[in-house]
């Protein structure tokens, strides 16, 4: 029997974590539902409530397995790549090369649990174009650590394919957002890493959650 997956995710204007794994499962090419729950709602029902719905951590996304009448609950963008980069082995959302593999988990797990300044200074407004506002240094420190980062992974391996680690990975996933952000706020980068970022931004799966996201901005929701 083959799953059905419902990926929960948020406003897409501003769900930076919502869209790693969306890229993720678009990269699949299995089909699913999705519900998108709007953020920073107060009244009733508020997001905390609507989340509530789906995921005890509160937070989204959530990705819902339901397989052999069991349902699966995979909540955290980091889970629910790996989750699926297990079930669908075909997709090679992580390297073969087992080197390359460890390196690409690595960034991913940096992107996961770091750049907070970057994270709070230039939040993810994936349809809006804004001018630059001015940087702390940490934040230009945290811009200037992810560029030599895709500038040395594109170097190694993206002749082959032209992803950070060549093929589509999770590593690209999970900087999906940070691609947006440099677009968003026109963060100056070298010729190499605008190559990729209009590789990024050309992928079906990031068009369709920019035409959504300029939905939102249309419908006065984000
Ligand atoms: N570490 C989590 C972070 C998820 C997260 O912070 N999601 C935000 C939206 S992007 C959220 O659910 N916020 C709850 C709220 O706005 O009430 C992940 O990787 O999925």
């Amino acid at each position: 029997m083959t799953a059905r997956y419902t990926l929960i995710v948020g406003t897409k204007e501003w769900s930076s974590w919502s869209l790693r794994p969306y890229l993720a499962l678009r990269a699949t090419g299995a089909p699913f539902e999705e519900v998108v729950i709007q953020l920073r709602k107060q009244e009733s029902p508020t997001t905390k409530e609507l989340i509530a719905r789906y995921s005890p951590a509160g937070r989204v996304p959530v990705l819902t397995i339901e397989e052999n009448g069991e349902t699966v609950t995979v909540w955290d963008s980091l889970a629910i790549c790996e989750t699926l980069a297990e079930r669908h082995p075909e997709a090679k959302l992580w390297p073969s090369n087992s080197g390359a593999r460890a390196l690409a988990r690595s960034y991913s797990a940096e992107m996961h649990s770091g750049f907070p300044d970057l994270r709070d200074q230039l939040t993810m407004e994936f349809a809006r174009r804004i001018p630059t506002p001015p940087l702390r240094d940490a934040t230009k420190d945290q811009i200037a650590r992810i560029i030599a980062a895709w500038e040395r992974a594109l170097a190694h391996y993206g002749s082959d394919g032209g992803f950070l680690f060549g093929h589509f990975s999770v590593a690209d996933c999970m900087y999906g957002p940070v691609v947006s952000r440099f677009v968003t706020y026109g963060i100056a980068v070298p010729e190499a890493v605008r190559r990729y970022m209009d590789r990024m931004m050309a992928l079906p799966a990031m068009k369709d959650w920019g035409a959504a996201s300029q939905k939102e901005i249309d419908a006065g929701i984000a």
